[in-house]
């Protein structure tokens, strides 16, 4: 039997003193020794460990060995659907993963969790997400994903430990930034979202520059997967396509069916999350597929894969316009390319049939079947164990 040794377990100070400890982010080479040995544990936080990104990265870090706590925030209704398959009793003597109640919106509780929890290494994902939805809460937007951010910025200074942070940053920060967008092209953020994650983004290169934390922000694209909230267009396209064939759903309501977007395969971004932690020095990095296609060939992908002409089934819905929306975005990541060796692996087309196909077999109809063998082919030994979630967004 392995026996793990945590190197950062200092006594545990009162709530609200500064963990004054040795730490092991940074990872000596010693460390790293016992890491490859299997005898230290890596312990993380992960902030939106609900959403689409923190329950794929949280199955990763499982994967890696690691001890995932992970913030959720207490809701009525549950909002734990897409980590429930990799939830254990946390009495259980082999749990890995420890969920704890905090809002980004109170530093109290978030500062609460770190002291106690005292991770390596945190990534911070937990957002309001919804591009169209900040436009309709732009202070609560800015709060949470701008202020959100600046407050585990300062409880990462005051411990004086050297946590590493990951910061969720975003293409939206370019808004109408011509494309392609490298780490050096200019933010020009049109909507409340894209202004605060620009906020959030400055300030984390701040705290590295005037405070050396290490911290580091991945921009990256759009990402989707069947585990994709329902309200972003890919996702609600193929579930769309899926009650279509069903008999469930007669017509599909869209906005601005112009707009281009540069979609990747989450699974494949949260490996990159990990990636950009393991540097030995922290910087930004773009993350994209480097290809954009418009909503609408998005759209006539996901119907004729089902056998169905679009047209036939898709109206425009005026409501779903935003004031100002990015007309293209597509990614220049030639400095993950070199440094962190990024390849995406699925194309926008291929990732189309993956949702699809995971989206009818949620109903309950057989799935065409070309995306669960582009899932097979691509990724042999995948670390995922569930495709679909029932989370919502
Ligand atoms: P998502 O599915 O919308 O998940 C957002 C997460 O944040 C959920 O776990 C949500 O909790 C949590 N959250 C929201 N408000 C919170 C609050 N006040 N306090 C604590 N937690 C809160 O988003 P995602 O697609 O996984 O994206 C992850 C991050 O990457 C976000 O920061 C997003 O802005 C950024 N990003 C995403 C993409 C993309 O294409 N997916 C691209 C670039 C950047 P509930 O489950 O309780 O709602
Ligand atoms: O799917 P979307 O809502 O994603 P959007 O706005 O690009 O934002 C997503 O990706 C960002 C990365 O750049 C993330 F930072 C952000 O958190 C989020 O994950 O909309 C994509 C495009 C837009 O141009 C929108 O106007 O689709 C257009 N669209 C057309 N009809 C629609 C609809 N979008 C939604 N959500 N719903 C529609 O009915």
């Amino acid at each position: 039997m392995s026996r793990v040794i945590r190197l950062n377990s200092p006594p545990l100070l009162a709530y609200g003193g500064v963990p004054q400890h040795i730490s092991t982010a940074g990872y000596p080479e010693a460390s790293k020794e016992l890491i490859k040995k299997g005898l230290f544990m890596k312990k993380v936080l992960i902030t939106g460990i609900t959403g689409q990104d923190g329950s794929y990265l949280a199955e990763f870090l499982l994967h890696k060995g690691c001890e995932v706590h992970g913030i959720i925030r207490r809701a009525s209704t549950f909002n734990t659907g897409r980590i429930d398959h990799i939830y254990v009793d946390p009495h259980a003597p082999k749990a890995k993963l420890f969920l704890h109640y905090g809002d980004l919106s109170n530093a109290e509780q978030v500062s609460d969790i770190i002291y106690n929890v005292r991770p390596d290494e945190i990534y911070h994902l937990g957002a309001q997400s919804h591009v169209r939805v900040s436009f309709d809460m732009p202070e609560y937007t800015g709060n949470i994903i701008a202020l959100g951010t600046i407050r585990i910025l300062e409880i990462i200074r005051r411990s004086k430990k050297s946590i590493k942070f990951y910061q969720a940053s975003s293409s939206e920060m370019f808004g109408r930034s011509p494309s392609p967008q490298d780490e050096n092209t200019a933010f020009r953020p049109s909507s409340p979202y894209a202004s605060a994650k620009t906020y959030a983004h400055w300030m984390v290169a701040n705290y590295r520059e005037g405070y050396n934390t290490f911290a580091s922000s991945g921009i990256l694209f759009n990402h989707e997967s069947p585990r994709r909230g329902e309200t972003f267009v890919t996702r609600k396209i193929t579930k769309a396509v899926a009650n279509i064939v069903a008999g469930k759903q007669k017509k599909l309501y869209l906005g601005n069916l112009k707009a281009k977007r540069d979609w990747g395969y989450a699974p494949e971004y949260v490996e990159i999350m990990w990636k950009i932690l393991q540097q030995n020095k922290p910087g930004d990095y773009v993350i994209g597929t480097g290809k954009e296609h418009s909503v609408e060939e998005f759209v006539a992908l996901a119907f004729n894969y089902a056998g169905l002409k679009h047209k036939k089934y898709v109206k425009i819905d005026k409501n779903y316009y935003r004031p100002t929306d990015v007309h293209d975005s597509v990614a220049d990541s030639s400095k993950a390319r070199e440094e962190l060796g990024w390849q995406p692996r699925v194309k926008c087309e291929e990732l189309v049939k993956i949702m699809v196909d995971a989206d009818m077999r949620a109903i309950g109809i057989k799935p065409i079947g070309e995306g669960d063998k582009i899932l097979k082919k691509r990724f042999p030994k995948k670390w995922w164990k569930a495709e679909h979630t029932t989370g919502k967004n």
